[in-house]
């Protein structure tokens, strides 16, 4: 780190004093949100793509934009995320598609996928000291073309999915090994169905026997965390989805896997920071994909807004930290892709630590003596209280940029690399 600029240090002094003064110690809290990572999606690089030849991207999910630069290989997505990786302060994971599979020019089926097709970037990732994380890909391939995988009523096509499925598992085991830490797997599947189905039963009934085939594989959570993430409805699947929210929340209490909640999957109305403390009652542990929905399932890149900081607020308040996955899902192709993951990460960590700076003790307490007015004045009041400061000088002191700082080195790295791509 270089010296702390006076300004800077000055600006966290005054902060430090004002959270002391509440029982909050700025420091310590600075040191909890280091060991915090974030897992950053692969996909926000080149538009959900993936490497296997050109797909159309498919499964009710969409992006819109056409700005420049986007990768088209894994070395140009691996650059991108270095440089991303390079303005966030921490040290975090990236999530991976099993459609990123880097094939050598080989047409290997998704069921047929091994090991070595992520070579590279467990290599890579060993190199950046990271770990990865994994999802299989059910969309984007002629066998969801008609918007059913895992729950389809043929059984070939529905073993093929399994399949898929199962060599996914055997993948995110490998990741666990080699790079120390437990692989994330989390499984989403596109189906459902335009229309008003006759049967809505027959369609899970499948689901649930194809998941339990494919959870049957005995591999060491030591090395892969299943996950499931459900959904209301997509683009194309508006009147059903076999996953629903239910199902899956069912699905995990009963098998003990992991439950990813998408801020993006629930009705406009409806927010997942309220489903949290919920879902902990029954469950080990979550997946959080943080997104945000506008109007439906858009995935626009992450604000500091009300949500996000209601999110962060309950995995803290909660004492949560242990029990969370903290994964990012949004792609927009309508911005310098590099710069999305930027504001994406960085706004979550934001929240994250104004929500760990809250005395939330001293609030608590206040609660049980029903003294609700105190409670509402001092969560207003500590809106102003300048994390801000306490953010920048933590941004110095993990030697990244400062405030919008980042935005000039993104713009630099257009230059001199994201425009050569043409
Ligand atoms: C889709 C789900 C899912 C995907 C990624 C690409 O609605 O949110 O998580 O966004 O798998
Ligand atoms: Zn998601």
């Amino acid at each position: 780190m270089s010296s702390v600029p006076k300004k800077l240090e000055q600006d966290y002094i005054r902060a430090q004093e004002l959270y002391g003064s509440w029982g909050v110690d700025t420091d310590e809290v600075l040191a909890q949100l280091k060991t915090i990572s974030i897992s950053l999606h692969c996909w926000q690089g080149d538009d959900v793509g993936g490497f296997e030849g050109e797909q159309e991207l498919t499964g009710g999910i969409q992006v819109t934009g056409n700005y420049p630069g986007r990768a088209r290989t894994p070395q140009e997505l691996r650059t991108d995320i270095e440089k991303a990786f390079e303005l966030i302060p921490g040290s975090h994971r990236l999530n991976l598609h099993a459609s990123y599979a880097e094939l050598e020019g080989k047409k290997v089926e998704r069921n047929e996928l091994t090991p070595k097709y992520f070579k590279n970037w467990v290599e890579w990732a060993k190199q950046q000291g990271i770990a990865l994380d994994f999802n299989p890909t059910f969309f984007s391939h002629p066998l969801s073309d008609d918007g059913f995988t895992l729950s389809h009523w043929n059984r070939e096509i529905q073993q093929f999915w399994i399949d898929h499925a199962k060599a996914c598992r055997r993948i995110g085991e490998y990741f666990g090994k080699e790079l120390g830490t437990p692989c994330v797997n989390n499984i989403w599947i596109p189906d459902g169905s335009k229309d008003i189905p006759v049967d809505r039963f027959a369609p899970r009934q499948r689901l649930k026997e194809a998941l339990d085939e494919i959870l049957s594989d005995s591999i060491s959570p030591e090395y892969n965390v299943d996950a499931v993430e459900s959904k209301l409805f997509g683009i194309g699947s508006e009147s059903y989805v076999v996953g629903s929210h239910e199902f899956y929340l069912g699905y995990a209490v009963r098998n003990n896997t992991v439950l990813c909640l998408d801020a993006g999957h629930f009705h406009p109305t409806e927010v997942v920071s309220n489903k949290i403390s919920s879902a902990l009652t029954f469950l080990d542990k979550l997946l959080l994909h943080v997104s945000r929905p506008v109007r439906w399932d858009s995935d626009h890149v992450v604000l500091f807004d009300d949500e996000l900081q209601a999110i962060m607020e309950e995995i803290v308040r909660g004492a949560f930290l242990d029990r969370t996955y903290i994964a990012l899902d949004f792609f927009d192709a309508s911005i310098n892709r590099v710069a999305a993951w930027v504001i994406g990460t960085r706004n979550a960590q934001k929240a994250l630590l104004k929500a760990l700076l809250e005395p939330t003790e001293k609030l608590r307490a206040l609660e049980l003596e029903k003294d609700y007015t105190s409670r509402l004045a001092l969560l207003e009041e500590f809106k102003t209280y300048p994390w801000g400061a306490v953010w920048d000088y933590y941004c110095h002191t993990q030697d990244v940029p400062v405030r919008e700082a980042w935005l000039a080195e993104v713009k630099q790295y257009e230059k001199t690399e994201l425009s050569k791509r043409v």
